[in-house]
Order: structure tokens, then C-alpha cells, then sequence
């Protein structure tokens, strides 16, 4: 048994185990991964072959080259790795895809319609989901190596250059949906995927089928049309990429279907019919925290860095950094058509960060035209910052 590196270096390989030497049959190490998959707090479990799905590469030269990713360079300069298991690890040759519910027990999109507080996506509710998933990975093909008495292995989860998703649905876990997601017919639309890649042969699974049928509901709900057609989405479109992967400001054409969306938008997963057999998550690490369920905007827009930072620690929020997250406080706060927030608004016109006084000046202009004119001129003699400037002449030129 040979140690083995994961792609981020942290991969690990079983130690040798006098317990489990001795043949198991490929069958016999399935059922024993299913298990111990479960015990791990897993709640879907399928294998796929090595050669993960191939198809699945044409679709993301595809994607890439339409310039769909936006600034998400990593994807093409990834791409010759994530396009193919084997690409990405020659020796790979069966992969276990495991999914864990982290599924809300309250409609996430009921907090759309409180405008004063921020709607944060079921996802980033609670823990991050990498910590809780990863060292999960990792337990699992270490026994699983173990029974084998052979073997190597190397684990991912989201971060690592695999397309999860088709990998996903060839192991039998589900079908990408028209919102490009794996949809469950356990779980519906709330499985986060991780994968362990391992040199053992284990017999696949029948690939997920297609359910969709001519259900059309996520394409509908999308507030910002960001599929040009079924199955294809337009990430520069995405209220999730605006808000989380992106450090421009959020383009003005999206500023008001933005809503009081704050990080990450679930509509597209939530009103998928097949959540209808969905079930909380059952992992306590997954279940929403109260502070995030409905967070007021004047709250957080008071945040300091250190503030910030001790509100999201352990949370996927602490990686977009305090000035993006305030940015998009801000874009909800000029949406809330809540004056009580002015002063909250006020206070950022003069923060360090040229992406949040930016965002300032918008949020004041939707919610007091009067104060942003009377403003503008002070401001733009004393503002330096090439973007701020063109969100004041922008307002004068609304006039
Ligand atoms: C980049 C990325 C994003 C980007 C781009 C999303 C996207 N759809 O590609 C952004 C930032 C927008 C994003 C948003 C979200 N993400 Co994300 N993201 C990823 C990441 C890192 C890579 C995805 C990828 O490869 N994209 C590239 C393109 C080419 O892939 P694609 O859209 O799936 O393209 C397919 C379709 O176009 C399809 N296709 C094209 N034509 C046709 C035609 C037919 C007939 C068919 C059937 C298919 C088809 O084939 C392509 C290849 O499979 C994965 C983790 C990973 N390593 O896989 C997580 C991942 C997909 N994200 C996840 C989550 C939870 C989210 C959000 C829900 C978070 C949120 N609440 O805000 C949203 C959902 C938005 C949405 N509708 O997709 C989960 C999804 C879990 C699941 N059950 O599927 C993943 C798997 C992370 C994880 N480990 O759990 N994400
Ligand atoms: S996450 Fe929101 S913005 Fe992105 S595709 Fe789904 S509904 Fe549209
Ligand atoms: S909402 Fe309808 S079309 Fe979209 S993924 Fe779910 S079943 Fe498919």
C-alpha cells in the first residue's frame, strides 16, 4: 500500500492493516464503503467508473469558451484536468461519490420578502461544508483501503479541478437538472458532492436517468434569466457568482433583481418539485444557525473587519472578506426601500474600500435621490477612485 498524495497534497493512503489483509471481492468492499458511508453521516452513496463522464468535457470547453466562467479563471486554467478523471489522476479506477443533505427546515425563499434583513443561501448557514465533508473523505477511503489490504486514494470536494456533478450523476446519485445542479429524488435539490478517487476496482452504479421531464420551474424563477437554455447556465448572470465569486461591483443591470440576496440565491434550487421529498439535514454541523437564518441588513452593515470576522468565523462567508460582503449589505440595503437605513449607508459613503463607497452611493441613491445630489459634488471633488467616480457621474447623468 502505497501513500498517496490528493491533488491539494493532503491525500492520504490507509497504513497497513493486519485486520484486513486477505482477498474481498468488489462487491463485498461496496458494501462495506456504502456502510461506513453512512456511519460517517453521508446520506448518498454511488461508485462511477474511472473514466468519470466524458461527455461532460464538451460541455465545459463549451461553457469556457462562450466565457460563461466570467473571472472564475481557475475553471480554463484547470480545464485539461477537470475535463477527465484520468487526466486528472491516470490511475484512478473506480470513484465514490458520496452526498450529504444539508436541506433547510424552513422555505429559504419566505426571507425574500423581508427586505430590512439579508437573505443568506441555505449553504452558508451553517458551517462550511468543506471542513465538514473532507476529513469525512478521508476516514472513509483510509478503511475502505484498509479492508482492501491494498490500494491508493485521493479525496475532493469542490475545490479540487472535478466536474462533481456529471460524476455525480453517473454514480447514480441523481441527474444535473435544468439548473445545472444534481437534483435527488431523496433529497431534491440540497446535496453538497464530494468524491473519493481510489486505484480499487468496485462495481459501478447505473447512472441517475433524467427526471426533469418538461418541468420549467427553476428556469422561471431565476430573477436574473441566467440560463440561455435548459441545462446551461450563464455564470456572469448568477446572483451566486455576483455575490460570492466576483470582486467587480455587481453590474448595475443586476443591482435590483439582486433583492436582499446577500450571499449565494437558492430560488432555482428551492422551488424544484422534487424537494418535495426532501428532509432537514440530519448532520447538526449542516443545520442553519438562528444568528443567519434572518440577519437585520442595519446589523451588518455596522460590521468592522474584526467584527466580521468573528461573526463568520468557521463560515464559507469569511472567504469573500469583509469589503465584498459589506458591498453586497449595501446593493440590499438600496433595495430595502428602508430609510431607518440611511445613516447605515451614510457611514460607508467615507470606508477605506473604493468597492464599498461605491456600493454606498448606489444604496443612497435608491434610497434618498434628494441626499445623493446634494452630495454628488463634494464627493466627486474629493474622490479619487475611478469606480466610485463613475457611480456619481452615473447618478448625475440619471438626473
Ligand atoms: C464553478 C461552480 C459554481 C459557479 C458556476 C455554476 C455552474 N453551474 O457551473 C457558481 C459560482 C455560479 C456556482 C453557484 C452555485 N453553486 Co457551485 N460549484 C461550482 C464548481 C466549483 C464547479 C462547477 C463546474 O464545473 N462548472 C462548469 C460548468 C461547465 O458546469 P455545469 O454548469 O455543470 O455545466 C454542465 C451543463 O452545462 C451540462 N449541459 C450542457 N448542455 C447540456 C445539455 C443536456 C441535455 C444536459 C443533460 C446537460 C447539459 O453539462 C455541463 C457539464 O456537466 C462545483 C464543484 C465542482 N468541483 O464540481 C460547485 C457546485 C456545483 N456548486 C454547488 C452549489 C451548492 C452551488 C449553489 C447552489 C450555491 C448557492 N446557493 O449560491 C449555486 C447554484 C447555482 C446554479 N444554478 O448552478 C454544489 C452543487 C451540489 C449539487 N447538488 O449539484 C457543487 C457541486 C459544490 C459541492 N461540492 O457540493 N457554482
Ligand atoms: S442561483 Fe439564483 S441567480 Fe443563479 S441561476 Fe439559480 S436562481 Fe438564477
Ligand atoms: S425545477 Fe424542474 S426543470 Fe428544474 S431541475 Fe427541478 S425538475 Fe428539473
Amino acid at each position: 500500500m502505497k501513500q498517496a498524495g490528493g491533488a491539494d497534497g493532503r491525500g492520504l493512503a490507509a497504513p497497513p492493516s493486519p485486520r484486513y489483509t486477505g482477498a474481498m471481492t468488489p462487491d463485498a468492499l461496496k458494501a462495506f464503503a456504502r456502510t461506513d458511508a453512512a456511519r460517517l453521516g453521508f446520506d448518498a452513496f454511488g461508485v462511477a467508473p474511472g473514466t468519470g463522464d466524458v461527455t461532460a468535457a464538451d460541455r465545459l470547453d463549451a461553457f469556457v469558451e462562450a466565457g460563461r466562467h466570467g473571472t472564475m479563471d481557475w475553471l480554463p486554467e484547470t480545464a485539461g484536468r477537470r475535463r477527465s478523471a484520468r487526466a486528472l489522476w491516470p490511475d484512478v479506477r473506480s470513484i465514490l461519490v458520496l452526498g450529504m443533505n444539508y436541506g433547510p427546515d424552513e422555505d429559504p425563499l419566505s426571507i425574500l420578502e423581508r427586505r430590512e434583513r439579508g437573505a443568506i443561501s441555505v449553504y452558508a448557514r451553517h458551517r462550511d461544508y468543506h471542513d465538514v465533508i473532507k476529513g469525512r473523505l478521508k476516514e472513509l477511503g483510509q478503511r475502505l483501503l484498509a479492508r482492501a489490504g491494498q490500494g491508493e486514494m485521493k479525496v475532493f470536494v469542490d475545490t479540487a479541478p472535478v466536474m462533481e456533478k456529471p460524476l455525480g450523476q453517473m454514480a447514480g446519485l441523481g441527474w444535473q437538472g435544468k439548473h445545472t445542479n444534481l437534483v435527488s429524488r431523496d433529497f431534491g435539490s440540497w446535496l453538497f458532492l464530494g468524491s473519493v478517487f481510489t486505484t480499487l476496482d468496485l462495481l459501478p452504479d447505473a447512472p441517475g436517468r433524467d427526471l426533469c421531464g418538461s418541468c420549467t420551474a427553476c428556469q422561471t424563477a431565476c430573477p436574473t434569466d441566467a440560463f440561455p437554455q435548459p441545462y446551461q447556465l450563464d455564470a456572469r448572470r448568477c446572483l451566486s457568482y455576483l455575490t460570492i465569486e466576483t470582486r467587480n461591483p455587481i453590474p448595475r443591470a443586476f443591482r435590483a433583481a439582486m433583492g436582499n440576496r446577500i450571499y449565494g440565491c437558492d430560488d432555482c434550487l428551492a422551488v424544484c418539485p422534487w424537494n418535495k421529498f426532501a428532509v432537514s439535514a440530519r448532520e447538526a454541523k449542516l443545520v442553519a444557525r438562528q444568528d443567519l437564518k434572518a440577519p437585520a441588513l442595519a446589523d451588518l452593515l455596522a460590521l468592522d473587519e474584526t467584527g466580521f470576522r468573528t461573526l463568520f468565523s468557521g463560515s464559507p462567508i469569511k472567504r469573500v472578506g469583509h469589503a465584498k460582503f459589506v458591498s453586497n449589505c449595501l446593493v440590499a440595503a438600496g433595495n430595502s426601500g428602508k430609510a431607518e437605513l440611511l445613516p447605515a449607508v451614510l457611514a460607508r459613503l467615507a470606508d477605506p474600500a473604493p468597492l464599498v463607497r461605491a456600493m454606498a452611493v448606489w444604496a443612497l441613491a435608491r434610497l434618498s435621490a434628494r441626499d445623493a445630489l446634494e452630495r454628488r459634488a463634494d464627493a466627486l471633488h474629493n474622490e479619487e477612485d475611478a469606480m466610485v467616480r463613475s457611480e456619481w457621474h452615473v447618478l448625475a447623468q440619471e438626473d
